[in-house]
């Protein structure tokens, strides 16, 4: 297998509207990210994925984008962007954009032009169709709850939006919109960032016709993720970007990919292929998810995490290469989600740390995922900010008499604002996020679980995260050794085996509060073993044919 830097990196995702406040008004910003790049620097992570911070209405907190090549005001100036590049590569640190071009805001000049006229030279930037009888020309439903189609008076058509209605899907069928969103790639790339994270990047290619999906039970809007999700031209598309400009650059790209399975996670990171290095898949995300979708709750089953984790890893190996992660800004927060957030918030969130840090493929740590930051419970749907909950609050609650205290549980458990509270850096007045009003809320435990007590104390999640990101560098069996999954049957451990050469990494992880005995499989022969890291006090030369694990106990041990 080729040897990559990209394969060897840890990423720190940034979400910037959360991350530390520079100037009082309650928002974070650039000059903020570059206060605490020694933090990143101290935490040892190698590329930062940057959330947008492009000019933006922030309908969806700058996921929808109004000038790809300036940056939001309540961020800063481009020279602050630029100082901030300047920083991060002094300390080695490299820049992964985001780019967001499935889709753009409705306030982008494109856009504004497109809506003028049937005619107008940016009409086909955008997917136009003119109404059904009088109704939307499908049947979609939005991300964003509703109907993925908004009429526009204007011109006596609607256009398509998966997400919100300020946020129109771009036509990536028009050559020149392509040609659009390379020069600007470039643009970006020869300032000298290091990359993209391609936000809902196989959603480009949508299937001709637009056909309304198939509704048997008569409901008001179906997905229609059949209809773009991997559509019929995404390769064609991505190995077009590819040689036209990622492959100009050394560079490291993610493909963020509802939807995407194992098979085509293969064609998207081939290196053969020239297409992307790597792609977000989401099935471990909807493990807790009854049908319908993330708002119908289920309890998460160990033997599925297993299985599908197990199924990427051994799927990919050799053949494309894994992105590694379990938070981001649109997911609740593990330790809330997978872990134990009261008793066992920092055991457990080590132990997480560990199952993820020690497969293979590149890591992700979301910011404050690092400290053990966890869910948060606001008194009540008004101090909520996200599009994606207050829309789908106001679809169910308001409009169809849902009971509002199974939606509010719902949107405690796995609404994206989880992963949106303020940082939280010391235990001052808004946990130091801002010296103003925070534009969400800090969630109150900040008092107990920061970043100032999590460096001090040597015990901490955060120095635990940094010892996991050391073990990366220091044993290649960790990046490149071969998975495979042991105990498959066990309902509390979780523990697998990679293999490189004459060399084995064991790591054992209990997903429980249990006291579960670990049994070393027959097979499993060694002479030597040296415990690499562990999540509580262990006795190095402990025999390890048979003991029983702790509560959320995790161990790795290097074999020989
Ligand atoms: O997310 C794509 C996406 O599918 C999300 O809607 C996600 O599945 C959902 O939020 C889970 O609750 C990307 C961005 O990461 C997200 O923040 C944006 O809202 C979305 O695209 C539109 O740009
Ligand atoms: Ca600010």
């Amino acid at each position: 297998m080729q040897k990559k830097w990209w394969k060897e990196a840890v990423v720190y995702q940034i979400y910037p509207r959360s991350f530390k406040d520079s100037n009082g008004d309650g928002i974070g910003d650039i000059k903020g990210i570059t206060s605490k790049l020694d933090y990143l620097q101290e935490l040892g992570i190698d590329v930062v994925w940057l959330s947008p911070v492009y000019k933006s209405p922030n309908d969806d907190n700058g996921y929808d984008i109004s000038d790809y090549r300036d940056i939001m005001d309540e961020f800063g100036t481009m020279a602050d962007w630029e100082e901030m590049l300047a920083e991060m590569h002094k300390r080695g640190i490299k820049l992964m954009m985001d780019l967001v071009v499935n889709h753009s805001s409705d306030e982008h000049a494109w856009f504004v032009e497109a809506r003028k006229s049937k005619d107008n030279p940016y009409r086909d930037y955008y997917i136009w169709r003119p109404g059904n009888d009088g109704k939307e020309p499908n049947n979609w439903e939005s991300a964003f709850s509703g109907s993925t189609w908004e009429y526009d008076e204007a011109t006596d058509e609607y256009f398509l939006h998966i997400f919100s209605k300020k946020q129109p899907d771009l036509n990536w069928e028009n050559p020149k919109l392509r040609e659009e969103v390379y020069d600007m790639m470039k643009f970006w790339l020869d300032k000298g960032i290091d990359g993209f994270r391609m936000d809902v990047i196989n959603f480009i290619s949508k299937v001709d016709g637009l056909p309304s999906a198939p509704n048997p039970e008569g409901k008001k809007y179906v997905s229609g993720h059949e209809y773009f999700m991997n559509g019929p031209r995404i390769h064609e598309f991505l190995h077009e970007m590819n040689q036209e400009v990622l492959s100009n650059y050394d560079i490291i790209t993610v493909g963020e990919m509802p939807g995407v399975t194992p098979e085509q996670g293969i064609l998207y990171t081939d290196e053969d292929r020239n297409e992307l290095n790597m792609v977000f898949q989401f099935e471990h995300m909807d493990l807790d998810s009854g049908p319908g979708g993330k708002w119908n709750l289920k309890p998460l089953e160990l033997a599925d995490l297993k299985k599908s984790l197990s199924k990427w890893q051994t799927e990919l190996e050799g053949k494309g290469w894994n992105s590694l992660y379990l938070n981001n800004h649109d997911q609740p927060r593990v330790v809330s989600r997978f872990g134990d957030d009261k008793q066992y918030r920092v055991e457990s969130a080590k132990m997480l740390g560990t199952l993820l840090h020690m497969m293979q493929g590149t890591p992700y740590i979301y910011q404050g995922e690092e400290i053990g930051m966890t869910n948060v419970k606001f008194s009540s749907i008004e101090e909520y900010k996200d599009i994606e909950t207050l829309n789908m609050y106001k679809d169910k609650v308001q409009e169809n008499g849902e009971d509002p205290e199974k939606v509010m549980l719902s949107i405690y458990t796995k609404g994206r604002d989880n992963a949106r509270t303020p940082v939280q850096w010391d235990a001052t007045a808004h946990a130091g996020f801002t010296t103003g009003t925070p534009w969400i809320q800090v969630n109150p435990n900040y008092t107990e679980i920061n970043a100032q007590q999590a460096v001090s104390d040597e015990n901490s999640v955060f120095h635990y995260y940094k010892k996991l990101i050391q073990l990366r560098k220091q044993h290649d069996i960790i990046v490149y050794g071969s998975y495979e999954i042991i105990l498959e049957d066990h309902n509390e451990i979780y523990a697998y085996t990679r293999t490189l050469g004459d060399e084995k990494l064991l790591v054992i992880t209990n997903f429980s509060g249990e006291t579960p005995t670990f049994t070393l499989p027959e097979g499993l022969s060694f002479t030597q073993q040296e415990l690499l890291i562990s999540n509580y006090d262990v006795n190095h030369d402990e025999k390890i044919n048979k003991f029983a694990l702790k509560p959320w106990e995790a161990r790795v041990y290097k074999l020989a």
